[in-house]
């Protein structure tokens, strides 16, 4: 059922919008005055095939992170991730021991080529947490990682000589896995999810969800949102963000439906029907990743890559960068600490231009 990152929303639009190629001007046209020949072909549409050669030469940056407690799979759907349809053709990934329990946060580098487009993916691995006796304020260390990015990134964007692409490694999504308990969520999640919903887009997912009945999937799936809801929650995709009313339809039905995806993590593969899939080896038979009759995987990483990717980077930059950078130079006089004030603009007149 995958096809390419290249067949991904943005390319979709774009062979809708250019659906009838029109002939390019061979000398640029003269901008249109009083009088001109309105119906004359300006060319403003090429500018969606100007953008596209552009993110063709720059490609893309895309950082995601899995956040969770200890032994819930989140090493394991890294793994998974890179070893799934994202990533297949340009694997180099070979990696056969056991996942160790992961002790710090660490971030994997993988560049991903489809079609000419070229994404650098990251994925950020942290280590469980909530297994403390005392687990106050314990999603810290990870609200402070996700800041250092923003601030790295103000730090470019102020300095007079700055890059002319800022190096982005600000996250864009993080997975927050939910342990399939079935009853409810824990204390814990509900104060990390309310914490950090304000710093980064959240999506919530349950993990293993191969130990879970169809029913009892479905139940919890209900059962989260609600707490969700009733906790004042907000998870991506937020509905105050969505655009017009296509959007919402969309997003609501991701909203009320999808939510939290309900996924399986493996990186073995077995031979099944002739074709190799990863795949968990139980005694009653292979539970496939990718295979949609048995997990929510593969809608996982659908609505992640190929239709929201370009929003959650949007919603990382206009809305949880800016209000950091809002808070940030509002605290420091404009600038952030260690760079000094400017003094006050000269009192003489500009020189004149003419
Ligand atoms: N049943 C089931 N087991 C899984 C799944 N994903 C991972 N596991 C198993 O769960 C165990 C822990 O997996 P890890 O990926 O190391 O978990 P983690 O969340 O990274 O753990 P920490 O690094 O300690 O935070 C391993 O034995 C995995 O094989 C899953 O989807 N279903
Ligand atoms: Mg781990």
């Amino acid at each position: 059922m995958s096809k390419g990152l290249a067949e991904s929303r943005t390319e979709l639009a774009m062979s809708e919008l250019v659906a009838e190629p029109r002939p390019k001007p061979a000398v640029p046209m003269k901008p249109l005055g009083i009088g001109s020949n309105l119906l004359g072909y300006i060319g403003i549409d090429t500018i969606i095939e100007q953008m596209r050669k552009k993110t063709m030469k720059t490609g893309f940056d895309f950082n995601i992170m899995v956040v969770g407690q200890s032994g819930l799979g989140k090493s394991t759907l890294i793994n998974t991730l890179f070893k799934s349809q994202v990533s297949r053709k340009s694997a180099s990934w070979n990696r056969e021991e056991k996942i160790p329990k992961t002790v710090e946060i660490k971030a994997i580098g993988h560049v991903i080529e489809e079609g000419g487009v070229k994404m650098k993916l990251t994925v950020i691995d942290t280590p469980g947490f909530g297994d403390q006796i005392n687990n106050e304020n314990c999603w810290e260390p990870i609200e402070k990682y996700i800041n250092e990015q923003y601030e790295k990134f103000l730090k470019e964007e102020v300095n007079i000589a700055r890059k002319k692409r800022i190096p982005d490694t600000r996250v864009h999504c993080c997975l927050y896995f939910i342990s399939p308990t079935g009853h409810s969520l824990r204390p814990l999640d509900l104060e990390f999810m309310k914490h950090l919903s304000k710093v980064v887009n959240i999506v919530p997912i349950i993990a293993k969800a191969d130990t879970m009945t169809l029913e009892e999937k479905m139940e919890f799936k209900q059962r989260v949102r609600k707490e969700l809801e009733v906790n004042g929650i907000e998870f991506y995709p937020q509905k105050e963000f969505d655009e017009d009313l296509e959007d919402k339809t969309e997003n609501d039905k991701i909203r009320q439906e999808s939510m939290p995806f309900a996924v399986v993590g493996s990186d073995k593969e077995y031979q099944v029907n002739g074709k190799r899939v990863l795949g968990r080896k139980t005694p009653w038979g292979i539970i496939e990743v990718e295979n949609l009759t048995h997990c929510e995987f593969a809608l996982l990483r659908d609505f992640v890559i190929r239709t929201h990717l370009q929003d959650l980077k949007e919603v990382t930059h206009n809305i949880h960068y800016e209000t950091y950078r809002a808070r940030r130079l509002n605290d420091n006089g404009g600038l952030p600490p260690g760079e000094g004030v400017l003094p006050p603009a000269p009192a003489s007149p500009r020189p004149a231009t003419e």
